[in-house]
Protein backbone atom coordinates (compact mmCIF):
# COMPACT_ATOMS: atom_id res chain seq x y z
CA UNK A 1 0.00 0.00 0.00
CA UNK A 2 1.05 3.78 -0.88
CA UNK A 3 2.05 5.77 2.29
CA UNK A 4 -0.38 7.63 4.43
CA UNK A 5 0.64 11.18 4.64
CA UNK A 6 -1.81 13.35 6.84
CA UNK A 7 -1.11 17.03 6.54
CA UNK A 8 -2.24 19.06 9.74
CA UNK A 9 -2.14 22.57 11.60
CA UNK A 10 0.17 22.96 14.77
CA UNK A 11 -0.72 20.53 17.41
CA UNK A 12 -1.37 23.17 19.84
CA UNK A 13 -4.33 24.72 18.90
CA UNK A 14 -5.37 22.60 15.40
CA UNK A 15 -8.70 20.99 16.72
CA UNK A 16 -9.67 19.34 13.22
CA UNK A 17 -6.07 17.80 12.72
CA UNK A 18 -6.44 16.30 15.67
CA UNK A 19 -9.54 14.34 15.01
CA UNK A 20 -8.16 12.24 12.49
CA UNK A 21 -5.06 12.15 13.68
CA UNK A 22 -5.74 10.65 17.06
CA UNK A 23 -8.00 8.09 15.63
CA UNK A 24 -5.32 7.20 13.19
CA UNK A 25 -3.05 6.61 16.15
CA UNK A 26 -4.85 5.15 18.36
CA UNK A 27 -6.24 2.41 15.72
CA UNK A 28 -2.21 1.64 14.72
CA UNK A 29 -2.70 2.67 11.34
CA UNK A 30 1.02 3.72 9.86
CA UNK A 31 1.10 7.23 8.56
CA UNK A 32 3.40 9.51 8.57
CA UNK A 33 2.20 13.34 9.79
CA UNK A 34 3.18 16.43 8.09
CA UNK A 35 2.96 19.81 10.70
CA UNK A 36 2.57 23.03 8.57
CA UNK A 37 1.59 25.32 11.25
CA UNK A 38 -0.89 27.99 10.46
CA UNK A 39 -0.22 31.52 12.10
CA UNK A 40 -1.72 34.09 9.66
CA UNK A 41 -4.80 35.13 11.07
CA UNK A 42 -6.52 34.63 7.51
CA UNK A 43 -5.43 31.28 7.18
CA UNK A 44 -2.22 29.81 5.49
CA UNK A 45 -1.51 30.14 2.11
CA UNK A 46 1.08 27.06 2.41
CA UNK A 47 -2.56 24.91 2.77
CA UNK A 48 -3.55 26.00 -0.87
CA UNK A 49 -1.14 24.21 -2.99
CA UNK A 50 -1.91 20.60 -0.60
CA UNK A 51 -5.45 20.65 0.33
CA UNK A 52 -8.69 20.85 -2.00
CA UNK A 53 -9.90 23.83 0.43
CA UNK A 54 -6.72 25.22 1.66
CA UNK A 55 -7.90 23.98 5.10
CA UNK A 56 -5.86 21.02 7.33
CA UNK A 57 -6.16 18.30 7.96
CA UNK A 58 -5.63 16.39 4.82
CA UNK A 59 -4.87 13.47 4.08
CA UNK A 60 -2.35 12.34 0.52
CA UNK A 61 -2.50 8.15 -0.30
CA UNK A 62 -0.85 8.43 -3.71
CA UNK A 63 -2.92 10.30 -5.37
CA UNK A 64 -5.73 10.49 -3.61
CA UNK A 65 -6.64 13.49 -1.59
CA UNK A 66 -9.20 13.26 1.33
CA UNK A 67 -10.00 16.81 3.10
CA UNK A 68 -12.48 17.16 6.13
CA UNK A 69 -11.94 15.20 9.47
CA UNK A 70 -14.48 12.89 9.16
CA UNK A 71 -13.96 12.12 6.10
CA UNK A 72 -10.65 10.88 6.49
CA UNK A 73 -11.32 8.63 9.47
CA UNK A 74 -13.81 6.92 7.16
CA UNK A 75 -11.21 6.56 4.45
CA UNK A 76 -8.81 4.72 6.63
CA UNK A 77 -11.28 3.22 8.57
CA UNK A 78 -12.00 1.67 4.68
CA UNK A 79 -8.65 0.44 4.76
CA UNK A 80 -8.58 -0.65 7.59
CA UNK A 81 -11.66 -2.39 8.43
CA UNK A 82 -10.04 -4.43 11.10
CA UNK A 83 -8.39 -1.59 13.56
CA UNK A 84 -11.55 -0.74 15.36
CA UNK A 85 -11.82 2.43 13.64
CA UNK A 86 -16.01 2.47 13.88
CA UNK A 87 -17.92 0.08 16.87
CA UNK A 88 -18.94 -3.66 15.63
CA UNK A 89 -22.47 -3.50 15.43
CA UNK A 90 -24.40 -1.38 12.86
CA UNK A 91 -26.59 0.16 15.45
CA UNK A 92 -23.95 1.56 17.35
CA UNK A 93 -21.80 2.51 14.13
CA UNK A 94 -25.02 4.57 13.46
CA UNK A 95 -24.75 6.05 16.59
CA UNK A 96 -21.36 6.64 16.69
CA UNK A 97 -21.67 8.58 12.97
CA UNK A 98 -24.66 10.43 14.23
CA UNK A 99 -22.98 11.91 17.02
CA UNK A 100 -19.98 12.59 14.94
CA UNK A 101 -21.67 14.32 12.19
CA UNK A 102 -23.52 16.15 15.13
CA UNK A 103 -19.54 17.33 16.63
CA UNK A 104 -18.58 18.51 12.62
CA UNK A 105 -21.66 20.76 12.28
CA UNK A 106 -22.61 21.90 15.98
CA UNK A 107 -21.53 22.97 19.17
CA UNK A 108 -20.58 26.35 17.81
CA UNK A 109 -20.82 28.31 20.85
CA UNK A 110 -18.89 26.12 22.47
CA UNK A 111 -15.95 25.97 19.43
CA UNK A 112 -16.46 29.26 19.20
CA UNK A 113 -15.60 31.11 22.41
CA UNK A 114 -12.96 28.19 23.60
CA UNK A 115 -10.51 27.57 21.42
CA UNK A 116 -8.64 23.95 21.56
CA UNK A 117 -5.43 24.92 23.83
CA UNK A 118 -3.28 22.16 24.88
CA UNK A 119 -0.61 24.17 26.41
CA UNK A 120 -3.58 26.27 28.31
CA UNK A 121 -3.38 26.35 32.00
CA UNK A 122 -6.85 25.70 33.51
CA UNK A 123 -8.58 29.20 33.79
CA UNK A 124 -12.04 30.10 33.67
CA UNK A 125 -13.83 32.89 30.98
CA UNK A 126 -16.94 34.74 31.01
CA UNK A 127 -18.88 32.25 28.04
CA UNK A 128 -21.70 33.83 25.91
CA UNK A 129 -25.04 32.43 25.61
CA UNK A 130 -25.02 29.25 24.18
CA UNK A 131 -21.81 27.73 25.22
CA UNK A 132 -23.23 25.63 28.07
CA UNK A 133 -26.30 24.55 26.43
CA UNK A 134 -23.53 22.87 23.97
CA UNK A 135 -21.96 21.46 27.26
CA UNK A 136 -24.96 19.89 28.78
CA UNK A 137 -25.80 18.11 25.51
CA UNK A 138 -21.99 16.60 24.84
CA UNK A 139 -22.35 15.65 28.96
CA UNK A 140 -25.62 14.08 27.74
CA UNK A 141 -24.40 11.77 24.91
CA UNK A 142 -21.09 11.14 26.74
CA UNK A 143 -23.09 9.80 29.66
CA UNK A 144 -25.73 7.91 28.14
CA UNK A 145 -22.68 5.89 25.42
CA UNK A 146 -20.81 4.96 28.59
CA UNK A 147 -23.76 3.87 30.57
CA UNK A 148 -24.43 1.51 28.02
CA UNK A 149 -21.00 0.66 26.78
CA UNK A 150 -19.54 0.06 30.00
CA UNK A 151 -16.46 2.71 29.32
CA UNK A 152 -13.96 3.64 29.43
CA UNK A 153 -14.84 5.38 25.72
CA UNK A 154 -18.11 6.00 24.43
CA UNK A 155 -18.20 2.66 22.85
CA UNK A 156 -16.17 0.71 25.24
CA UNK A 157 -12.73 0.84 23.25
CA UNK A 158 -11.59 4.25 21.78
CA UNK A 159 -13.13 4.58 18.36
CA UNK A 160 -13.68 7.45 15.59
CA UNK A 161 -16.39 9.31 17.70
CA UNK A 162 -13.94 9.22 20.70
CA UNK A 163 -11.57 11.47 18.25
CA UNK A 164 -14.41 13.55 16.93
CA UNK A 165 -14.96 14.42 20.86
CA UNK A 166 -11.06 14.86 21.60
CA UNK A 167 -10.79 18.55 21.59
CA UNK A 168 -14.16 18.79 23.32
CA UNK A 169 -12.26 17.31 26.34
CA UNK A 170 -9.39 19.70 26.26
CA UNK A 171 -12.19 22.64 26.21
CA UNK A 172 -14.14 21.09 29.05
CA UNK A 173 -10.37 20.74 30.61
CA UNK A 174 -8.70 24.13 30.10
CA UNK A 175 -11.99 26.41 30.33
CA UNK A 176 -12.56 24.50 33.48
CA UNK A 177 -16.23 23.81 32.28
CA UNK A 178 -17.56 20.45 34.06
CA UNK A 179 -17.70 19.04 37.83
CA UNK A 180 -19.22 15.91 37.46
CA UNK A 181 -17.69 12.76 38.29
CA UNK A 182 -19.01 10.97 35.29
CA UNK A 183 -17.88 13.45 32.30
CA UNK A 184 -14.47 13.75 34.39
CA UNK A 185 -13.61 10.36 34.24
CA UNK A 186 -14.50 10.24 30.14
CA UNK A 187 -12.32 12.60 30.39
CA UNK A 188 -9.73 11.20 32.28
CA UNK A 189 -9.52 8.13 30.07
CA UNK A 190 -9.22 10.54 26.78
CA UNK A 191 -6.28 12.03 28.37
CA UNK A 192 -4.80 9.26 29.85
CA UNK A 193 -4.43 7.23 26.28
CA UNK A 194 -1.40 6.89 24.74
CA UNK A 195 -2.20 8.72 21.39
CA UNK A 196 -3.17 11.52 23.26
CA UNK A 197 0.09 11.97 25.18
CA UNK A 198 1.90 11.64 21.98
CA UNK A 199 0.07 14.39 20.88
CA UNK A 200 0.05 16.59 23.33
CA UNK A 201 4.03 15.93 24.24
CA UNK A 202 4.55 17.41 20.60
CA UNK A 203 1.86 20.42 21.32
CA UNK A 204 3.59 21.27 24.57
CA UNK A 205 7.40 21.70 22.69
CA UNK A 206 5.79 23.86 19.86
CA UNK A 207 6.98 27.14 19.57
CA UNK A 208 3.79 28.96 17.83
CA UNK A 209 1.57 31.56 19.50
CA UNK A 210 -1.95 31.84 17.78
CA UNK A 211 -3.49 35.28 19.17
CA UNK A 212 -6.92 34.79 18.09
CA UNK A 213 -6.67 31.90 19.84
CA UNK A 214 -5.79 32.43 23.25
CA UNK A 215 -9.33 33.16 24.85
N1 LIG B 1 -14.59 20.96 8.56
C1 LIG B 1 -13.14 20.91 8.39
C2 LIG B 1 -12.53 22.08 9.13
C3 LIG B 1 -11.06 22.29 8.74
C4 LIG B 1 -10.50 23.57 9.34
O1 LIG B 1 -11.23 24.57 9.54
N2 LIG B 1 -9.19 23.56 9.59
C5 LIG B 1 -8.50 24.72 10.12
C6 LIG B 1 -7.39 24.29 11.07
S1 LIG B 1 -8.01 23.50 12.51
C7 LIG B 1 -7.81 25.46 8.98
O2 LIG B 1 -7.28 24.85 8.08
N3 LIG B 1 -7.78 26.79 9.05
C8 LIG B 1 -7.08 27.59 8.10
C9 LIG B 1 -8.03 28.45 7.30
O3 LIG B 1 -9.24 28.42 7.57
O4 LIG B 1 -7.53 29.15 6.43
C10 LIG B 1 -12.64 19.55 8.89
O5 LIG B 1 -13.39 18.86 9.59
O6 LIG B 1 -11.52 19.13 8.54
Amino acid sequence: MEKLTLYIGNKNYSSWSFRPWIAMTAAGIPFEDMVIPFDFPAGNPKFKPISPTGRVPVLHHGDVRVWESLAIIEYVAELFPDNGLWPKGAADRAVARSISMEMLSGFRALRGACPMNIRRPKRKIDLPDGVMDDVTRIQTIWRELRAKSGGPFLFGAFTGADAMFAPVVNRFDVYDLVADDETLAYMAAMKSHPAWLKWQEAALIEPWIVPEDEA
